[in-house]
């Protein structure tokens, strides 16, 4: 999505782009090889973890190919730590923020070869010293220019998961401040969002232009405007709108939407809505920053979307610091409790990650957390298996299995496609049963289930043919970036 935002602007001034997406290209390394041959330089996108692995491999291998080729690193890892990732010898350039203008304008500089000291919102480098210019104001979604959906090979991305969609944004930031959350650290709380006209008329060009079944709207919180909510849910009716939709919302927005509100949402396709619950404990929900979340909103939210044939899904934080023992078990069985009551509502697990540009971020000496003093050491940096002084050896272990156990507890419906046959649903259910008993009774030693699982993920796994065409380049032959 980044790269399509940025790409849109650059298309526009006669440049050429081929994006290269290292999930859906096989030997993507040896791809990018290939096409800096004959560009003008490269931009890659990333997030803080495992997409920092990939970025210095394929940076290192373009740097001993050329050592001058301009590198440019954009999204959030570069946008919330621009100075240590730029003391990675091989990164050139850093985007910070919203990069559709500062790349265009960064790319024209690159091309006439004049210093880019003038244009806000980079870093570079000159003479072994890192410069940053001044910041780049925020740019209301509105105005900025419509993505550029073309370049994406849907076709690929339906052979990698089984199910054709797309990821759309109709609104930017948060006006809350998690404590784990980096959100305030980029877009400073400064919600803002598109109208429900352009939404439909976007959501519903693309969805008939690319065949898409489904989008997933990535808004940190689509709620925070109730009448737009309506607005776009309306419209979506009125222009008999095929698609199915999801998006993320907090509870408090979504306990406020009446039974109405959820029946207009689900007759124009909403199917899913994700909130962060984060905790079933109250301490740590206060630790969190949290108080704008009660349990009483989050069952209401649960029990409204159920009735609507809504999914809600919720998202919990385990280990964030202050979670001890009691906090655990009271998460464990606030998720059995919403399970039970609901079924059909799910829960899906991470492990506290403290984040830069987190309000968390700035206390961890005080949590005894040393953050990684390289771009390189960002990579192993994810929630799926994070580490924390407070959580290691048996005790992450234990986690680990109880996380498992939640996974096979309830069912959870994963954006590809379902392709299990009815016998393994039917013995996945069966070994639900147990799970269940060891989350409520806090065992998990001989954890066979999670074994007996593992054997039948064999079956259960999608099996893609993952490929991806070579992008056309535009018919004037401009200088590709
Ligand atoms: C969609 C989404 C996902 C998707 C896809 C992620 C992906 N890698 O593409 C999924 C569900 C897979 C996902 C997973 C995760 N995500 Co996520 N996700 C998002 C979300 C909601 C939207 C991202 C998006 O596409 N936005 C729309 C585009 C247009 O905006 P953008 O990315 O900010 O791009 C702009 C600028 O950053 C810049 N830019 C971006 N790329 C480039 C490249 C260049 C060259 C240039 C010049 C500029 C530039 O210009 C763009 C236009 O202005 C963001 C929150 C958010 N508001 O952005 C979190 C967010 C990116 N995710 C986050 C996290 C923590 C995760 C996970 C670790 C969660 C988990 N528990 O597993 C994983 C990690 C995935 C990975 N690959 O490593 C954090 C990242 C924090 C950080 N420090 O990096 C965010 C910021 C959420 C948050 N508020 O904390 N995520
Ligand atoms: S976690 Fe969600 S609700 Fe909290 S600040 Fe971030 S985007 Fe907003």
């Amino acid at each position: 999505m980044g790269i399509l935002a940025v790409s849109t602007p650059l298309e526009r001034a006669g440049y050429s782009i081929t994006l290269i997406d290292s999930t859906i290209t096989p030997n993507f390394e040896a791809r990018v090889l290939e096409e800096v041959k004959d560009a003008l330089c490269l931009g890659i996108s990333l997030v803080t973890g495992p997409t920092i692995r990939e970025t210095v491999a394929i940076a290192k291998a373009v740097k001993a190919w050329k050592a001058d080729f301009p590198i440019i690193l954009g999204g959030w890892h570069p946008s919330l730590l621009p100075k240590q990732t730029l003391e990675a010898p091989y990164i050139d350039y850093v985007v910070r923020g919203q990069g559709e203008d500062s790349l265009l304008e960064l790319v024209k500089h690159i091309e006439s070869g004049a210093a880019p000291d003038m244009i806000p919102g980079i870093g570079f480098k000159r003479d072994g010293k890192i410069i940053f210019t001044q910041e780049r104001g925020l740019r209301a979604l509105a105005d900025m220019p419509p993505k550029a959906y073309h370049l994406a090979d849907f076709d690929a991305y339906e052979r990698a998961c089984g199910r054709r969609w797309a990821m759309y944004t109709s609104s930017l930031a948060c006006p809350f401040n998690c404590a784990y959350c980096t959100n305030a650290g980029v877009y400073g709380r400064k919600w803002n969002a598109l109208e429900p006209a352009q939404f439909v008329e976007e959501t519903v060009d693309l969805s008939r232009r690319y065949n898409l079944e489904m989008l997933w709207i990535v808004d940190d919180n689509f709620l925070v405007d109730l009448d737009r909510a309506r607005g776009i849910a309306e419209g979506l009716v009125r222009e008999k709108s095929h698609f199915t939709w999801s998006f993320q919302a907090t509870t408090n927005m979504v306990a406020r939407l009446t039974p109405e509100d959820l029946k207009l949402l689900q007759r124009a396709g909403l199917r899913q809505v994700c909130q962060g619950v984060d905790s079933g404990s109250p301490t740590i929900l206060k630790a969190m920053n949290k108080d704008f979340q009660d349990f009483e909103s989050i069952y209401e939210s649960a029990a409204r979307c159920i009735a609507a044939g809504i999914r809600p899904s919720f998202n919990i934080i385990f280990a964030f610091p202050g979670e001890g023992a009691k906090e655990r078990r009271e998460t464990v069985e606030f998720m059995m409790d919403v399970c039970r009551k609901f079924p059909g509502a799910e829960f899906w697990t991470n492990i506290f990650t403290p984040y830069p540009g987190s309000p968390i971020f700035a206390r961890t000496a005080e949590i005894g957390i040393e953050p990684p003093a390289t771009l390189e050491a960002w990579a192993d940096f994810f929630p799926r298996y994070t580490k924390l002084p407070w959580l290691q050896g048996k005790e992450h272990a234990r986690l680990q299995t109880t996380r498992d156990y939640l996974r096979i507890a309830f069912d959870r419906i994963p954006i590809a496609a379902d392709t299990r046959k009815p016998m393994v649903r039917l013995a996945q259910k069966a070994i639900s049963m147990p799970a269940r008993w060891r989350l409520d009774h806090d065992m998990y030693k001989a954890p066979v289930e999670i074994w007996l699982n593992n054997k039948l993920k064999k079956y259960t796994a999608m099996k893609p043919a993952i490929d991806a065409k070579r992008l056309a380049r535009t018919p004037q032959e401009a200088v590709s970036c």
